[in-house]
């Protein structure tokens, strides 16, 4: 095995984060319950926090089986939960057929620690909170996340600039959503990323709503074969309690797939290098639907009450005509195109449990490229309106604060 690390392993101390998900990140520093399903269809919610410190050192992943080689394995329902043993017997061989040696993986297998936390942390928290969008948008926008964030861009605007020019995603966008997903890398997470992985490949909690075995089972197998294909040491990775890496908190599988070489040094390291992080950020919207000089969110006049207009889908499935039949009246925004009369569009919900009331805005593609980093309407609109932020404190040009900020709420 190779004994250099791809990415430092650690030193990061304070909360680990973790995240999201469909095949690709996770992440996020900490946002309470999400507002919607996570990302990439699966994990859970964006911002799942984990506890600081990489949990209990644990026990094995796998129990000892202690069934004979001769007694049949019992075939697991459709619908079940793989019995770890199997499910690692299958994964194996699985591996091996994808040209990577048997004998390393069941070495790494044994190798890697089941995490009591990180089981717990995949779970819904025991004491829910009230789903409060007020409160989930103050954790993100909020004058320290703001602040750093005008530095993080300063200090890396030739990075910024230049993934801007090149994918269309404005730098305060990029720069959001590493603030939101690892406060500009001050919490990428702690625990080894196949610990994670295993534990969640092998021992999913049983009390989980939805088994997401498979999932991470696949984010386990992406992760050895990226460290094969890089030479990354398996054991050093750090990550969070899903398995996300780096500063925009990419699972293994989206590493793979939408991580860009920023800074040109023939490799991609997401924590190491924030020019890798930056362009790998803008590469995945890209990648997802993310559209050049188009705004988040439209200043529309809705309605009186627009929550018939919601369908809380992961697509815009409205479009101009339909929003204007309901009683929708257009922005008057000077020197604004109307272009965006064409677009397919979508009225989102913010609710707050706290007061019962919800916010409504009008949805552009752009933002369902932002739910693609994590499915969660909180999480979209607090990594754009962190972005608003940026561009209204900062100095540099302003690009999408204006149709960004809904005119009427
Ligand atoms: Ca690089």
């Amino acid at each position: 095995m190779n004994s250099t690390p791809r990415f430092p392993t650690g030193s990061r101390s304070g909360p680990i984060v973790a995240g999201l998900a469909a095949l690709a990140l996770w992440g996020c520093a900490s946002p309470p319950p999400p507002a919607a399903a996570p990302m990439q269809g699966v994990p859970p919610s964006p911002g799942m926090q984990a506890a600081p410190g990489s949990g209990p050192a644990a026990q094995p992943v796998e129990p000892a089986p202690a069934a004979p080689v001769a007694v049949p394995v019992p075939v697991p329902a459709p619908s079940g939960p793989m019995p770890a043993a199997e499910a690692r017997r299958a994964f194996v061989a699985d591996m091996a057929g994808r040209g990577l040696d048997a004998a390393r993986v069941g070495v790494l297998l044994d190798q890697a620690k089941y995490s009591e936390t990180v089981a717990r942390l995949v779970l819904p928290p025991s004491s829910p909170t009230v789903r409060s969008w007020p409160r989930y948008r103050a954790r993100f926008i909020e004058s320290r996340r703001i602040k750093e964030g005008i530095a993080f861009q300063e200090e890396h605007a030739q990075d910024l600039a230049r993934a801007e020019a090149r994918y269309g995603v404005p730098a305060s966008i990029i720069v959001s959503v590493i603030g939101v997903e690892t406060f500009y890398g001050r919490v990428t997470g702690n625990f080894r990323v196949i610990d994670a992985l295993a534990t969640l490949a092998f021992n999913y909690p049983a009390q989980a709503r939805s088994d997401r075995s498979a999932f991470f089972r696949e984010q386990l197998a992406q992760f050895l074969i990226w460290c094969k294909e890089t030479g990354a040491d398996p054991l050093a990775v750090k990550g969070s309690y899903a398995g996300a890496i780096g500063l925009p908190q990419f699972m293994p599988g989206s590493l793979r797939q939408f991580a860009v070489d920023g800074d040109g040094d023939g490799r991609i390291d997401l924590l190491a290098s924030p020019a890798d992080a930056i362009a790998s950020v803008a590469n995945f919207l890209v990648e997802h639907g993310w559209q050049r000089d188009q705004p988040v969110f439209l200043p529309v006049r809705l309605p009186g009450d627009p929550a018939a207009l919601v369908d809380g889908g992961l697509k815009p499935t409205l479009d101009w005509t339909r929003l204007q039949a309901a009683g929708a009246r257009a922005p008057k925004v000077a020197g604004m195109s109307d272009a965006w009369m064409q677009w397919p569009l979508a009225v989102i919900d913010l609710y707050d449990g706290a007061t019962g009331t919800t916010e409504y805005r009008v949805a552009a593609p752009n933002f369902f490229a932002l739910t693609e980093y994590n499915r969660s309407y909180f999480y979209a609109t607090s990594v754009t309106d962190l972005a608003v932020e940026l561009e209204r404190r900062g100095r540099v040009a302003s690009r999408v604060s204006q149709l960004n900020t809904p005119v009427d709420k």
